[in-house]
């Protein structure tokens, strides 16, 4: 079946961004977005929770052909559905059984749960908790073992080809290159190699209109921000 409409639930630089990205890359401009209030707290409101029991960005919500709507709660999951939901636009090897295809799904899952479950314990011990939730011991935990392991594997991959599965880009790279970026924010992903490929990444135009709301983002809520209060993990 068609897929008539999309709407992207979305705070600026947040894993909502990867699929804005990747709906960029593969629809342009042709698709709504509303803005959810993270620091304010509004993915708490009953409105929101009927859509997102989990009370996080991305939502996307797709509209089809018959005029169903159905929502989506993961990004890793929006991700791989538009990339394989628009194969002209090339963005995934076909699914089938191939080394390709493999290759494709361990990298955008590895940038998906492996890196990101790093980086969210980094961000919510340093940023995020209150402060006496706040564990030293878990960040420099995660922070030593991303240096330590999943920067070289990673580095590795770029050095031997411009994207991480090798010389096309395809949207496992709209994951890694958001985990790696999201690394850089807190001094991870330091050499070259991942400046280089964000270099390369950001030449591309749906990377810029993805991002062009990034600077509205700060690491750390503002001191009177609902969420303080209301986040739980
Ligand atoms: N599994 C989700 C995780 C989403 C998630 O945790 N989003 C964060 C922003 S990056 C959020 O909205 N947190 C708000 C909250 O839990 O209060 C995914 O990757 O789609």
């Amino acid at each position: 079946m068609n897929i008539k409409a999309l709407k992207l639930h979305h705070y600026p630089a947040t894993r909502s961004a990867r699929v804005k990205w990747v709906l960029h890359e593969v629809v342009g401009d042709a698709f709504e977005v509303a803005r959810v209030e993270i620091y304010e707290g509004t993915q708490y409101s009953e409105e929101f929770l009927r859509l997102n029991p989990n009370h996080s960005v991305p939502v996307l919500e797709v509209t089809w052909e018959d005029g169903n709507t159905q929502s989506m709660l993961e990004s890793a999951a929006m991700v791989c559905f538009l990339a394989d939901a628009y194969p002209d636009k090339g963005l995934a090897p076909p699914p089938s059984a191939s080394f390709e295809r493999a290759d494709y799904l361990q990298m955008l899952h590895f940038g998906s749960t492996w890196m990101d479950m790093m980086l969210w314990q980094i961000r919510i011990h340093e940023h995020v908790l209150p402060t006496r939730e706040r564990d030293p011991r878990t960040v420099a935990r995660y922070r030593m073992k991303f240096a330590k392991e999943v920067e070289p594997q990673l580095a590795e991959r770029l050095e031997a080809g411009a994207y991480i599965c090798g010389k096309v880009f395809t949207a496992a790279d709209c994951v890694v290159g958001h985990c790696v970026s999201w690394a850089r924010a807190y001094g991870l992903c330091q050499d070259d190699v991942f400046q280089r490929y964000l270099s390369t990444l950001s030449k591309r135009p749906a990377f810029v209109s993805a991002f062009a709301d990034a600077r509205q983002f700060s690491l750390e809520p503002p001191q009177d921000a609902a969420i303080n209060t209301l986040f739980i993990g």
